[in-house]
């Protein structure tokens, strides 16, 4: 490993999260070097990290998903914990990322010394994003933080390439059920391992039972993906800090269920092969796109499809063919 990077991969085991955040750099720099060095970093890491819970956390904009962290992170810290909370943001290209105007409302868990709290990635494609998200959760463990929360808002592909990378999926909802329920994508709700209905306060709160009891019947139709655990719908008031204990015992609960199943192991080892194949697939993609063979073919073929002349499929058996023989 080079000799500069090793007194970076110590501070990050001592858990300095200057060492951490200088490790995140690296993986996400395109420069051919630092890059390098980032992977190296990381292999090294690779035996002090997994061995946290890992936690996705999803919600439309406005439901309280900086609210609900800031008060959960807090809560877990004073149970001993050590927090990581890192964001998947797909809009973040434009705006930099919510979760760093979040630092404001997440600002007690951000002064936490075992707090880390770190914004989005800022890359152009989702793809990008996902993997130094990824890698970045095993950077967090080596660390030593025990819980990696990683946040997403409910819109687009981001929350499935989420609940991809984590082990326990949270969706938190809004009180007002009936409109929330056809809102919200069918499948996002099968994605979830836990509903909560965040709100439940003041006037909101006959609503918000309710709505938990109209989620417990939708639910009860929706196949859950994991066989040793069925998904519960919980309350909540982020705003007030109750209802923490009740959403981390149903956490602890959950890795239990899937621990003694084997179920645990297997959803991780599926989750890294996949993870592996998708890079591949870029690779690959990117490799195929930037072939010399084909820089004139793509845009020929792509024209003669486009105006009816060629059928997809010859022109993809075409442009594969030109691929191979190059
Ligand atoms: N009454 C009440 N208000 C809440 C609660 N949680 C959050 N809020 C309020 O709802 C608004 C949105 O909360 P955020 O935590 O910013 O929501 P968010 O999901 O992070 O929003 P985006 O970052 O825009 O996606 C804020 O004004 C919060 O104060 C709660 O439990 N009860
Ligand atoms: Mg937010």
């Amino acid at each position: 490993m080079d000799q500069n990077t090793v007194p970076v991969l110590e501070e990050i085991l001592q858990g300095k999260r200057r060492a951490m955040a200088k490790a995140i750099t690296l993986l996400e720099s395109t420069h051919p070097e630092s890059f390098e060095q980032g992977q190296d970093l990381l292999e090294s890491l690779l035996p002090h990290a997994g061995k946290s819970l890992r936690i996705g956390i999803t919600g439309v904009p406005g439901v309280g998903k900086s609210t609900f962290i800031e008060a959960f992170g807090l809560f877990l810290i004073e149970q001993g914990h050590r927090v990581a909370v890192l964001a998947v943001d797909p809009s973040s290209p434009l705006t930099g990322g919510s979760i760093m105007g979040d630092k404001t409302r997440m600002n007690e868990l951000a002064q936490q010394q075992d707090a880390f709290i770190r914004p989005s990635p800022s890359s152009g494609i989702l793809g990008g994003v996902a993997r130094k998200t990824r890698e970045t959760v095993l950077i967090c463990e080596a660390a030593g933080y025990d819980i990696v929360i990683v946040e997403t808002v409910g819109v687009g592909q981001s929350e499935t390439l989420v609940a991809s990378m984590v082990d326990f999926f949270l969706l938190l909802m809004l009180p007002n059920a009936g409109d929330e329920l056809q809102g919200i994508k069918k499948g996002i709700l099968e994605l979830a391992d836990l509903v909560v209905i965040n709100k439940s306060d003041g006037e909101q709160e006959s609503l918000a039972k309710t709505a938990q009891a109209e989620y417990r019947k939708a639910l009860h139709f929706l196949s859950s993906t994991k066989t040793s655990w069925t998904p519960q719908i919980l309350r909540c008031s982020a705003l007030e800090k109750r209802g923490m204990d009740t959403v981390w015992k149903s956490a602890k609960n959950y890795r239990k269920a899937l621990l003694d199943s084997g179920e645990w192991e297997e959803q991780r080892q599926d989750q890294t092969e996949k993870w592996m194949w998708s890079l591949v697939e870029e690779g690959l993609l990117k490799s195929f796109r930037n072939h010399p063979n084909l820089q004139k073919r793509i845009p020929e073929l792509q024209k003669s499809v486009n105006s009816g002349k060629m059928l997809p499929t010859t022109a993809a058996r075409q442009l594969l063919d030109y691929w191979q023989i190059g």
